[in-house]
């Protein structure tokens, strides 16, 4: 996502956004110690919308430069110095909100109005006026985030205690289908985030303190705030198309059931009530179920989509070119060296293939800057956070991402998203930069994902990762069933995190039932599990980036819903008649402008005519999700036929549906 900047749709780390001062213009108030910041006697509306864009331009570099420090290099001196860059942003922010209260009810541009508007959400961390909760605040999540990048499970004494951080476990996660083998990885990689609960429950406090001197009820509702409609209608739209999915959903949980049963026996493949153990869904949240292609595959002979094992081939060819080139000695030092080389050469190459897509659509080449300041894999002598962001550094081309790839499917999609981010950013860098953000946040992450629908079974085999492809009944159900595992598995969780985070932050789930809540929503939306108690000396929600990283998550939700939407349109748009599943768009220009087109526009007038242009209807609608799977949920409901599907969760007052929640009075922070 996006780290840097992005008024709306914010960031990646925590803080976000990002700004603030190059030339401070305070003064210090009577004590001598709050920096109290004036405009300029007289200015306008207008003037003042233009000064602040053209101090959000000088300081950005400012900001994201120490962001990038501490997420590239996770130390006590790093997280200080991004904690500092965040808080001068973020005192920054305040004073504009502030000084913008003097044009209200006064005559504007409409440009001017929507800077001011978006002023007001730029940032998914809304911080206390007083200077010292600020400071608080930002150096909690600086550490949170340390905590979360260098979080790591070890076991064993002495000589034999040995350490995994979180991409090692998920590596068992992946391949290693021995049940307590994935049950100790999963439960491992969430003793990290034990020790967050309090820093968590702090921060809880703190942006509800600034959300409710922004005038919003709760942090949540000020998220919820961020979408040209009201905070009520906002939550009632996750609801009519949570709607609209959920049978669909529904068939996939009882399908992937009835496989794990087979898989582990019906003790062990499913937990109590019909839900799915948490530990064996191939991913530690949950979230995306397809690394269990072995065990959840319809047809094991319709042709090979066997990506992993594509990449994994080019590693090794890169690995045994290496070997030559070193020659010689190879000590243990040499020999990492020469993995890590192949390593660069194999992410390298996954991400020109990414590029080749957009680059085919007629958008430019990524600038050089790109190739030579990326983080594409983990580094050997240093912590970093590697879950992947796309960066803005200065609004005008220097564009990064940073991962830590390796070369499987998962990592390969992911590259083709961040790239979405990387392109929004540069086709908007000519707007004033308040307006340099997705048209909602949802977009934003739609981008990529979009494209990765794209990715065919007949575009992989043209750029020779995938061979010949069978044309039959039963290649297609595997096609459908490869995206399902990623994009339908996904939909409750891209809900049920803001549903935890919505509760608590309004009050109604307390810091003593945070984990309690949110295993009671992960049953409720996702039919999941964990095998034992999870009780409160745990705080699981910390075990997922986003919550330490402070990443509001409903955009990912909307995003699994536009993202079809956009899909069908690019199709239209490249003349495209036949069924939607079997579409791709790769090199159609046609589709490529009209893309470009909707990225150019950023955050410079409401989503809704945004979505228009592109689409030519008006609101999100699940329809083309489930067109795009029609196929799928056929043959779904045939192997369903007889069997009890669906799960019994208990529902508590943080499970309700969101509607119901935003009726009822808020708790304030
Ligand atoms: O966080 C991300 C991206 C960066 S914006 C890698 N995603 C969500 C996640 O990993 O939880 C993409 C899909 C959902
Ligand atoms: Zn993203």
């Amino acid at each position: 996502m996006k780290p840097v900047r992005a008024l709306l749709a914010l960031s990646i780390t925590a803080a976000v956004l990002t700004l603030s001062a190059c030339k401070r213009d305070e003064t210090p108030d009577a004590t001598g110690t709050t920096p109290q910041a004036t405009a300029p006697e007289g200015e306008t509306a207008d003037q003042f919308a233009a000064r602040v864009n053209e101090e959000i331009m000088r300081m950005q570099p400012e900001i994201t430069k120490p962001q990038w420090l501490s997420s590239t290099y996770i130390t006590d001196d790093t997280q200080f110095l991004a904690a500092k860059a965040n808080e001068q942003y973020l005192s920054k922010l305040n004073q504009w909100v502030e000084q913008a209260r003097r044009f209200e009810g006064q005559d504007m541009s409409p440009q001017t109005a929507r800077t001011i508007q978006l002023l007001k959400l730029a940032t998914a961390m809304p911080a206390p006026k007083d200077p010292e909760k600020l400071a608080e605040l930002t150096r909690l999540v600086a550490k949170m985030e340390g905590m979360y990048g260098s979080g790591e499970y070890c076991t064993g004494e002495g000589d034999n205690r040995t350490c995994r951080q979180l991409g090692q476990l998920e590596d068992v996660l992946r391949g290693n289908r021995d049940y307590d083998a994935q049950l100790d990885a999963w439960r491992g990689w969430h003793t990290i985030a034990q020790p967050m609960r309090e820093d968590y429950t702090r921060f809880v406090q703190l942006v509800n303190e600034g959300a409710s001197e922004m005038g919003y009820a709760d942090a949540g509702e000020m998220w919820r705030s961020g979408y040209d409609m009201s905070p009520v209608e906002m939550a009632a739209e996750t609801d009519r198309l949570w709607g609209q999915v959920k049978p669909l959903y529904e068939q996939l949980h009882c399908y992937a059931r009835t496989r794990l049963e087979a898989e582990y026996g019906a003790e062990r493949g499913k937990v109590d009530g019909g839900m799915l153990p948490a530990h064996l869904m191939g991913n530690m949240w949950q979230q995306d179920w397809g690394n269990l292609w072995d065990v959840l595959a319809p047809y094991e002979n319709a042709g090979s989509l066997d990506i992993t094992g594509a990449l994994e081939a080019q590693y090794q060819q890169n690995f045994a070119a290496a070997l030559t080139r070193q020659g010689g000695d190879r000590d243990a030092t040499a020999l990492a060296q020469i993995e890590q080389d192949a390593m660069l050469a194999t992410a390298r190459q996954m991400t020109e293939r990414a590029e080749d897509f957009y680059v085919s659509l007629g958008m430019p080449e990524l600038p050089d800057s790109y190739w030579e300041k990326t983080q594409f894999i983990k580094p050997r002598d240093r912590d970093v956070v590697c879950h992947a962001s796309a960066w803005d550094m200065d609004m005008k081309g220097d564009v990064r991402t940073k991962m830590c790839i390796k070369p499987n499917e998962e990592d390969f999609t992911t590259i083709y998203h961040e790239l979405g981010h990387v392109y929004y950013y540069l086709a908007y860098n000519e707007l004033p930069p308040v307006f340099q953000a997705g048209a909602h946040d949802g977009f934003h992450e739609a981008i990529g994902d979009t494209v990765v629908l794209a990715m065919t079974p007949e575009y992989l085999q043209s750029i020779d990762l995938v061979g010949e492809q069978q044309q039959s009944e039963e290649a297609l159900i595997n096609a459908q069933m490869r995206m399902a595992l990623a994009k339908v598995a996904f939909l409750p969780f891209g809900l049920m995190i803001d549903r935890w985070r919505w509760g608590v932050f309004d009050g109604t789930i307390e810091p003593g039932q945070y984990n309690k809540a949110w295993w009671d929503l992960k049953a409720q939306y996702q039919g999941v599990a964990p095998v034992d108690a999870r009780g409160e000396e745990f705080f699981d929600p910390g075990a997922k980036y986003h919550v330490p990283g402070n990443t509001p998550y409903t955009r990912y939700f909307l995003a699994h819903v536009l993202q079809f939407q956009f899909y069908k349109s690019l199709c239209d748009a490249a003349g495209y008649t036949g069924p939607l599943h079997e579409c791709s768009f790769y090199g159609n220009k046609a589709a490529g402008e009209k893309l470009q087109a909707m990225l150019s526009r950023g955050a410079s007038q409401q989503w809704q005519s945004s979505l228009k242009e592109l689409t030519g209807g008006e609101g999100m609608d699940a329809g083309a999700v489930l067109e795009y799977f029609a196929p799928l949920q056929a043959w779904l409901k045939e192997q369903n036929e007889g069997k009890s599907c669906g799960w019994q969760a208990g529902t508590t007052a943080a499970a309700k549906p969101a509607a119901e929640a935003e009726a009822k009075p808020k708790a304030q922070g």
